[in-house]
């Protein structure tokens, strides 16, 4: 393991560096340890260690200026001290030095980054804010453990291995779903999670907002999708397979208001997140339903529906009705204004058609649109939804099923039934992010079941997802380009807290973000092993309810 290949460059738990040069007499930390998760590209050991104390400053220009100041706010915190930014971007002894370069744009991308630590002092150097942004990110975790604590820490020493770093993202689209749909997750936690995700230099994240169980965006055009589509009179305990079913007889809800939402954006965007909202339709749509039985397909049967108290998959769709599809639209201009990224998710998945089918009025539709069946029906709607879209400068993604009846023209794929429907739609020149529920499913257990807190089913270990290669091998190299990236998914059914989330989401994620991040070919099971266990020392100084490597 502790090994220097021929290019110079280190395994990951390689650079330890024993006897630093420290401040003071009674400092703890006389060994570091480059642990980086996810692993750089390139790691090399260049000497002495330079360590942070009061008297270093940052030195920033321009763009790099926010960049510092977000590093300062990371580390005051456990330091105690906030260092101060002073205007430049040349290094000077005993600084950290954050640089913006155009000419590193070749070689390092938009978010990718070099760190050069010394004994004088630390540089890093980007084409892009967000390269600053995963430098200091790297730094972080290049500090002991204990900068991530929330509170200061006496007697340590900020020492910072004399290495240099290069480094640059696999992919750009490396991806976490939070689903506050089934279980709301307060903005409070939810602005919490956001900084874990920087952590390990996540950057898209999707917000499942819309769901049978509950809509969780205010849109001020119908307030009703909140005042009524929020709140479900009762949730289910237990398995939804386990049975007689049984509730807990609570109203259960919550959402954001749409100062939230941009309170959220904001606040990822500051980390290089993007937020990526998700509007279900044409399927998963009960609890919009509920508030307007005008959008089902059956509206005098529907007048009384409520948001569902159960998990699952209802039956309750919307109706490809010229105002349904004006109402959905009317929603998307809500969001495409809130939401600035590219990409907005309108679902697509387990749209059931029963309803659909039994329906003379969907019928007649499906006859004087020249369209062979429901399947097609969908296709037109989401392709209704894709032209809107792209009107307005947008690009629609959705889950896998929307490639059934024929994909609409600039949608890209969500592939969550496995890989075919990401291979398919590469080859058809999509561009796609895997999400299989094979490798990506965080609500999954992840030990034995009967030693694990309820899951809804399946098994997806650590060892598994770090083995996940998002890129299937039957896609030629053109076709591979379309693959954006990997995403995994926090369903919420049987999360039912933050603390839960947390326990659900670590440390597989920190799998994740190696995945999607990292080269394929530095991939060494036992070497994340050895990095992960500093990494969870990080964890607890955050304190995040982890599931531990050995419970
Ligand atoms: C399938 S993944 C769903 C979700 C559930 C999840 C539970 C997908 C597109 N649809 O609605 O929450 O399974 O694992």
């Amino acid at each position: 393991m502790n090994e220097t290949d021929t290019r110079g460059r280190l395994s990951a738990a390689a650079v330890v560096l024993t006897g630093l040069a420290v401040l003071g007499g009674s400092l703890r930390a006389d060994e570091a340890v480059v642990a980086v998760i996810p692993q750089p590209v390139a790691v090399q050991a260049v000497g002495k260690p330079f360590v942070v104390a009061e008297e270093t400053v940052l030195i920033a220009a321009g763009a790099a200026r926010a960049e510092a100041e977000k590093l300062a706010a990371a580390l005051a915190p456990a330091m105690g001290f906030a260092l101060p930014i002073v205007e430049g971007d040349e290094p000077a002894g005993g600084s950290i030095c954050l640089r913006l370069r155009d000419e590193h744009a070749a070689e390092l991308g938009e978010e990718g980054y070099r760190l050069t630590a010394t004994v004088e002092g630390i540089l890093i150097e980007a084409a892009e804010p967000a390269g600053l942004f995963y430098g200091i990110q790297t730094l972080r975790q290049l500090l002991p453990a204990e900068i991530f604590a929330k509170e200061p820490v006496a007697d340590v020493a900020w020492a910072v291995p004399g290495v240099e770093i290069t480094d640059r993202p696999r992919f750009g689209w490396r991806g976490l779903l939070v689903d506050p749909a089934r279980h709301f997750l307060p903005k409070f936690q939810l602005l919490d999670f956001i900084d874990l995700m920087a952590v390990h230099k996540f950057n898209r994240l999707q917000l499942h907002l819309t769901d049978d169980q509950g809509w969780r965006i205010e849109i001020r055009k119908y307030p009703g999708l909140t005042d009524r589509g929020a709140w479900r009179d009762e949730t289910l305990i237990g398995h939804l397979r386990d049975h007689p079913h049984e509730f807990d007889g609570r109203t259960y809800g919550g959402y954001y208001t749409q100062n939230d939402i941009r309170e959220i954006v904001q606040y990822a965007a500051e980390r290089h997140i993007t937020i990526v909202p998700e509007i279900e339709m044409p399927g998963h749509a009960r609890a919009a339903i509920s508030a307007y039985p005008h959008l089902g397909v059956f509206p005098e049967e529907q007048k009384g529906l409520r948001p569902w108290t159960r998990w699952g998959i209802s039956e309750d769709i919307f109706a490809p009705r010229e105002e349904t599809i004006a109402f959905l639209q009317d929603v998307l201009l809500e969001v495409m204004e809130l939401f600035p990224g590219t990409f907005i998710h309108i679902g697509g998945d387990e749209a059931v058609k029963a309803q659909w089918e039994r329906s003379d009025e969907v019928q007649e539709m499906i006859r004087e649109l020249g369209l062979a069946d429901e399947a097609e029906l969908q296709s037109w709607f989401v392709t209704r939804m894709d032209r809107f879209l792209a009107e307005h400068g947008r690009r629609l993604i959705g889950w896998d099923e929307i490639l059934e009846g024929g994909l609409a023209p600039g949608a890209a794929v969500m592939s969550w039934r496995g890989e075919a429907g990401g291979i398919t739609a590469a080859q058809a020149g999509h561009d796609v992010v895997m999400a299989p529920t094979s490798h990506t499913y965080l609500d999954y257990y992840q030990g034995p079941p009967t030693e694990e807190p309820l899951a809804i089913g399946g098994l997806i270990t650590l060892e598994h997802i770090y083995g996940y290669e998002p890129v299937p091998a039957v896609l030629t190299e053109d076709e591979a380009r379309h693959v954006l990236g990997a995403q995994a998914q926090l369903w919420s059914e049987y999360i039912p807290n933050y603390g839960h989330m947390q326990y659900m989401a670590f440390p597989r994620a920190a799998a994740m973000a190696e995945v999607t991040w990292s080269p394929p070919a530095g991939r060494d099971l036992g070497d994340f092993l050895d990095r992960l266990r500093r990494h969870l020392e990080r964890l607890d100084a955050l304190e995040v309810n982890y599931r531990p490597l050995d419970p």
